[in-house]
């Protein structure tokens, strides 16, 4: 299917093309997984862009990009679709390096807008036609950074069309007063009066009436004249066009004509539905937002997991901690679902704040509430906290605030690939002064982390990664002990923090099979680090390796390296495609085979 064909169907041929399209994607992603709910709800409005605008010239920037599997599909990459997420496989976000329809990478949110207007300005010093669209859903308009683009964006003098994917949701239902003013403009009576046409509309309000329509000579009045809900986009400098019905092909490229043709940036709010067209993700949108495989026919998910993953642990610990200690609050930016907090939102409802995608607030946020007396607890993935370096900086850590970051999704995380790989947390959180970081082995060690985390009244994260939380059948000590020594070595310390313990205990294994005695410590406190503890280690064995799910630099092992010579062992300093975690650790050497191949060679290296 290519865009050109699009651009000569008859409604009815799209409406088909519509229906094969939702076809697809359940197929596909009821095999790889993926952001199926997301896709759904923006077939018709994916149709209705590639009708209108041409994606070979004209760029349009999926905000978050986690529904751009439809426009992949029209735009040459049908045929590779089964190999959505999957190593050397399409990514599950728009990438340049894939498609020359593909305009801006994406994954975090709330950027399409600021992106947007670089590349209008840009058009426009460099004498150049083409159009700019940034498609962002109401979810990711709740990130600060859509109205530093707005803002920028309204006063440029540049032109970009902004079309607003409402759906209601953002992976939960979206929450703000944003969305609540959005909600208000949805069920305005004057988006069914839009479904009959601008015409209809214009004619029927009393104060300008068929005369004025008939008289306005620039489209642009018309819309502004009939939709006067939109003003807050208006006085932010936007034609605001809609709302329109999202799954209405034809209302939704009479809209988008509409904006081209403008003189000026328009907002056209779209209404659509998440999830639309399969009965399972209309039900449950936030289930299938981002899903495993899973049985078509039932939507219950296949090869689920029996053990209890870290979220999940990190979610009972904390309904536990609440119960004994009423300053505790959690914040979560538009992640509740995500990072396990789904019960204790039900049980304390009044004590956990959803900020929507919003890191830097919900930084700040939490820093006020702790200057304030409560205990917060931010729970973020690694890759999103990156957006809050400033904020952990200057109002957690140089303020010396009892916040606590239960940092989530640590290390590589697989599927979403490059923009979701949590590989720096160890490294940009090192840098901040004052802040203890912790990296529990499994799930029962999370909990006495928490547990700790509570005593120390100072910044502190918890770094912890995607999936199994299963224990590890180990002797256990108080957080308190510091490093711990798990299996014993003459010739090699090797340093792990982390789910990294795992892939050190069975490299140890090996070596030790291979004639080298290496032990495993699990680091636990990795800052501020034990210098004793190294500095002991270091006399008792004869290399010191440090292995971390993080990059190799200015991580864990920088810290170690401040006392002793060591082997730092991570991922290399690059952004890591997507792929399975196991397929990734092998083929960056982080799996234990290749582990002990490598810490074996720069022994006998150094031997
Ligand atoms: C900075 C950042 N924080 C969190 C996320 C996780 N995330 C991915 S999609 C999404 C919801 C987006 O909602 P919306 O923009 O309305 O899109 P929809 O899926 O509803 O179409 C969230 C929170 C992210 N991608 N980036």
């Amino acid at each position: 299917m290519i865009e050109r064909d699009i651009k000569l169907m008859d409604s009815r041929e799209l409406d088909l093309l519509a229906v094969e399209l939702r076809d697809k994607l359940i197929d596909t992603i009821s095999k790889s997984g993926g952001h199926l709910a997301s896709n759904l709800g923006v077939v018709e409005l994916t149709i209705a862009l590639h009708k209108v605008f041409d994606t070979s010239i004209d760029r349009v920037i999926w905000d978050v990009g986690h529904q751009s599997y439809v426009h992949k599909i029209l735009t040459g990459r049908s045929d590779d679709f089964d190999s959505l997420r999957q190593s050397g496989g399409l990514s599950g976000f728009p990438k340049r390096s894939e498609s020359i329809h593909d305009s801006f990478d994406t994954g975090h949110s709330s950027t399409s807008i600021s992106a947007a207007c670089g590349m209008a300005v840009s058009r426009d010093m460099k004498g150049e036609d083409y159009d700019v669209i940034a498609v962002i859903g109401d979810g990711s308009l709740t990130g600060g950074e859509a109205y530093e683009g707005l803002n920028n964006l309204g006063d440029s003098g540049s032109k970009a069309i902004v079309v607003l994917n409402d759906n209601g949701m953002s992976i939960s239902p979206n929450t703000g007063s944003i969305s609540n003013h959005l909600s208000k403009l949805r069920v305005s009576s004057k988006y069914f009066a839009f479904k009959d046409g601008v015409k209809k509309v214009v004619t029927k309000v009393p104060a300008i009436g068929e005369g004025i329509y008939s008289g306005a000579s620039k489209l642009r009045d018309i819309v502004k004249y009939a939709v006067v809900d939109g003003v807050f986009f208006e006085e932010l400098g936007f034609t605001y066009i809609g709302p329109i019905d999202g799954h209405d092909i034809g209302k939704l490229t009479e809209a988008l004509e509409m904006a081209k043709e403008s003189g000026k940036s328009c907002v056209v709010h779209v209404i659509t539905k998440k999830g639309k067209g399969y009965r399972n993700a209309e039900k449950n949108p936030g289930v299938f937002h981002g899903t495993g495989p899973f049985d078509k026919t039932t939507g219950v998910p296949i090869n689920c997991a029996c053990d209890k993953t870290f979220s999940e642990i990190f979610g009972i610990k904390m309904i536990d901690i609440a119960e004994r200690n009423k300053d505790v609050v959690c914040v979560s930016a538009a992640m509740i679902d995500g990072v396990g907090l789904e019960h204790f939102a039900r049980l304390h409802p009044d004590r956990i704040f959803d900020v929507g995608i919003a890191e830097q607030h919900a930084v700040s946020f939490a820093a006020g509430l702790a200057v304030g007396g409560m205990k917060p607890v931010v729970a973020i993935y690694s890759s999103f906290l990156q957006r809050a370096f400033d904020q952990i900086m200057m109002d957690v850590c140089m303020q010396k605030l009892p916040v606590i970051f239960a940092i989530d999704r640590a290390g590589a995380v697989g599927a979403d690939g490059e923009t979701h790989q949590g590989i720096f947390d160890l490294s940009y959180m090192s840098e901040m002064p004052g802040m203890t970081i912790l990296a529990p082995r499994d799930g029962t060690e999370l909990a006495q982390m928490l547990d700790y985390a509570l005593t120390l009244n100072s910044p502190v994260c918890i770094r912890y990664p995607r999936g199994s939380a299963k224990d590890l059948d180990l002797p256990r000590e108080p957080v308190e002990a510091g490093p711990q020594m798990l299996v014993e070595g003459n010739d090699i310390h090797i340093w792990a923090c982390g789910n990294m313990v795992k892939n050190a205990l069975k490299a140890s294994s090996i070596l030790k099979e291979r004639g080298i005695d290496a032990g495993v410590i699990n680091a636990r406190i990795i800052k501020p680090l034990s210098e004793d503890a190294v500095r002991k280690s270091a006399r008792e064995c004869k290399m010191i390796v440090s292995l971390e799910d993080n990059v190799f630099r200015s991580g864990f092992g920088s810290l170690i390296e401040e006392y002793t010579e060591v082997l730092k062992i991570g991922w290399p300093l690059k952004f890591i495609e997507h792929g399975k975690i196991e397929e990734l650790q092998k083929c960056y050497g982080l799996d234990p085979e290749s582990l002990a191949e490598r810490i074996g060679e720069a022994f006998e290296r150094k031997a």
